[in-house]
This record gives structure tokens, C-alpha cells and sequence, in this order.
């Protein structure tokens, strides 16, 4: 904890705190105490103050460690938090800082992306008000077993919107949607060799408080957002921490566990899709997932086909 967070702990316990008082209690000079506090006015913090001391006025709504460590049940996700106001893209930046070291479950966030990515060189649009972060993740398993991980994520953050009263579902391999449209997505990195995982990075975004018209003209038709669905903001801090411990929860548990979780909350099983490949297109009725999150499809011709990968497209019930 640095010398600003600390003065936040005191703001917070004391409706007032003389500079005095904090400068005594923290072992810190008077200004040590002045700097902390400009610092935290820097970051969007209202703090009064007058002959009598310190009074905090307001938080900011972001996701810094300083708002979410207070709110944190996890164990191991997010003790490292880093924190940007805006960045390219927090994937980058997590590589680097799991190149560096950094430990399991350590997160980048950031208020807003400038070349957020999604899958296969696509582009993430990520306005202010989402919530846009990176997990660094070194699950001892082998590299083959990494798709139940990625099913995972998504799982925690389907799981952790319903439980904030969303009726949030899946689809295959990690979209998550609200009435068929999207609000998530994940972008799963990985680092290692054939045999070893070195780190994977899994990013995620989710449209919170943004506005479908602060997303891309040609998104906009396939796309929601949490504001749009509830008709007011979400607590973006509590539900950034909900995901967290959702995601801890699950992360660790066996595949046969984490698919029954995936399938509780699939939209794509049992739906007509058309799944785009390397190879072409292909159309069918989508039937199950096998041990390792394959997707099962059933061809017209009634033959099983399994995919390993590629784009999910929900074909129109008629
Ligand atoms: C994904 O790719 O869905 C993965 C998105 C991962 C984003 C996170 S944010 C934090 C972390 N840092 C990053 O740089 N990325 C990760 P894909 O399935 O390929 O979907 C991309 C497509 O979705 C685009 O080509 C657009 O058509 C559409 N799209 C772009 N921005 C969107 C948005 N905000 N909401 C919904 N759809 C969007």
C-alpha cells in the first residue's frame, strides 16, 4: 500500500482528519500528507479541507486498485492491479508485465483502449464507461487443455452479470450475449511451447457503461450494452470485483466441471449456426461440447462433425 492509499484508508474510517492526525498516525511528514492528497485530487478524488482537517467528498468511478481492494474477496486475483486511464491495448501490456514475471491472476484495466483487438486481428472498440482489462494467468496445465480455460471466462462473466440481474448466455466459444447481442468478448493469448504453458493472457471486455452509439456504426446492430439493457449505469467497481471471485472460483476446477457451468448458460446448444472456419463455412444444428470445449454440430446429412475452432454465427429461428 502506498503513502496516498493509506491517507484514502484514513479518509474514509474519519468523516474529518486533520493533517496532523494522519501525519502522527502514518508516521509520514505534514508534507507527505500534502502530496498524498493532491495525488489522490489528481485522480479524480474530492477531498475538502479546512482548519479542521480533511473531509472526503467523493470517489471516482474507476477501476484503480485504491476503489477495488476494499471491495476484493479473492485470494489471488487481482492482488496485482495496474491501472490505466487509457492505453493501446491491456493484452499488450499484460504480455509484457508476464514476460517480466508478473504472478498469476494479476490484472491490467484500463478506463479506455485506443487499438483494443479482438480475435484474428480484429479491432475491440473501448469507449469510456467499459470495463476492459487483462488477466495474466500460469494454470499448470498443457497447452492442449487451455480451451476449458477460455470457456471458463467466459462462464465467470456470464455467471457473475446474472447475478447482478442480467440474463446473460453464451456463445460458443466465449461471447457473451444479452437477447442475442453481444456484451462481452474474450481474447484468450497464449505463450509456451508445445508441451508447456509459459502464460496466457485471456482479455475481457464488456460494454458496461457505455452507449451503443459510442461503439462503431457497423457493431452497433449486433452489439449492446449494460446501460442500454438496465436503462441506468451498473456498478461498474462491484461487478469488476464479482467477475474476479467468479473467475477464481472456477478457475482450477476440472473440465467435465467448467463445461457443465458453460453448457448451464449456453444460447448456441441446440440452435441452427453456421460456424466460419480456416476452411469455409460450415452449417448444422449445434448438439453438445466434448471434454476438451469442442463443439459438437449436427450436419443435415445427421453426421457429427467436431470443431475445434472458429467464428459462431446464431442462425434466425424460423
Ligand atoms: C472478441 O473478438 O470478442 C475479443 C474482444 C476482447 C476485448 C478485450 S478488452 C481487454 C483486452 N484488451 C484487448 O486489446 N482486447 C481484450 P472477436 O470475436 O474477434 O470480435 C471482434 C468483433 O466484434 C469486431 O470485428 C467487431 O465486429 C465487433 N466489436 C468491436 N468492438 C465491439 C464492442 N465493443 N462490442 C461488441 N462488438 C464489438
Amino acid at each position: 500500500m502506498n503513502t496516498a492509499e493509506s491517507v484514502l484508508g484514513m479518509l474514509r474510517e474519519k468523516d474529518r482528519a486533520s493533517g496532523e492526525a494522519i501525519a502522527k498516525t502514518l508516521k509520514i511528514s505534514r508534507t507527505a500528507v500534502w502530496k498524498a492528497m493532491n495525488g489522490l485530487r489528481d485522480l479524480g478524488y474530492v477531498v475538502d479541507g479546512d482548519h479542521k482537517g480533511y473531509h472526503l467528498v467523493s470517489v471516482p468511478d474507476l477501476l484503480h486498485p485504491f476503489e477495488l481492494r476494499p471491495i476484493l474477496r479473492t485470494k489471488t486475483f487481482g492482488k496485482k492491479i495496474e491501472h490505466h486511464m487509457t492505453i493501446g491495448s491491456t493484452n499488450e501490456r499484460a504480455r509484457e508485465l508476464a514476460e517480466e514475471g508478473w504472478p498469476d491472476g494479476s490484472v491490467v484495466v484500463s478506463e479506455a483502449q485506443e487499438t483494443g483487438k479482438g480475435r484474428l486481428g480484429r479491432g475491440w472498440s473501448s469507449p469510456r464507461g467499459g470495463i476492459w482489462f487483462s488477466l495474466i494467468l500460469t494454470p499448470d496445465m498443457r497447452p492442449n487443455e487451455a480451451p476449458t480455460l477460455t470457456l471458463s471466462g467466459g462462464t465467470a462473466v456470464a455467471e457473475a452479470l446474472v447475478k447482478a440481474g442480467f440474463d446473460a448466455k453464451l456463445k460458443w466459444p466465449n461471447d457473451v450475449l444479452i437477447g442475442d447481442k453481444k456484451v462481452c468478448g474474450i481474447l484468450t493469448e497464449m505463450s509456451g511451447e508445445m508441451e508447456r504453458i509459459d502464460y496466457i493472457v485471456m482479455g475481457i471486455g464488456i460494454n458496461a457503461n457505455c452507449r451503443v452509439e459510442d461503439l462503431p456504426k457497423e457493431v452497433r446492430a449486433k452489439a449492446t450494452t449494460l446501460l442500454e439493457v438496465k436503462g441506468s449505469p451498473v456498478n461498474r467497481k462491484k461487478l469488476f470485483a464479482d467477475i474476479l471471485l467468479a473467475f477464481e472460483g472456477i478457475y482450477g476446477l476440472g473440465p467435465d466441471e467448467i463445461i457443465s457451468r458453460w453448457k448451464k448458460r449456453s444460447a448456441t446448444l441446440g440452435r441452427r449456426v453456421r460456424i466460419h472456419t480456416q476452411n469455409g463455412d460450415i452449417e448444422g444444428t449445434a448438439r453438445d461440447l466434448d471434454a476438451t470445449g469442442a463443439l459438437i454440430l449436427e450436419l443435415a446429412s445427421g453426421e457429427r462433425q467436431t470443431i475445434y475452432s472458429g467464428d459462431c454465427e446464431h442462425l434466425r429461428i424460423v
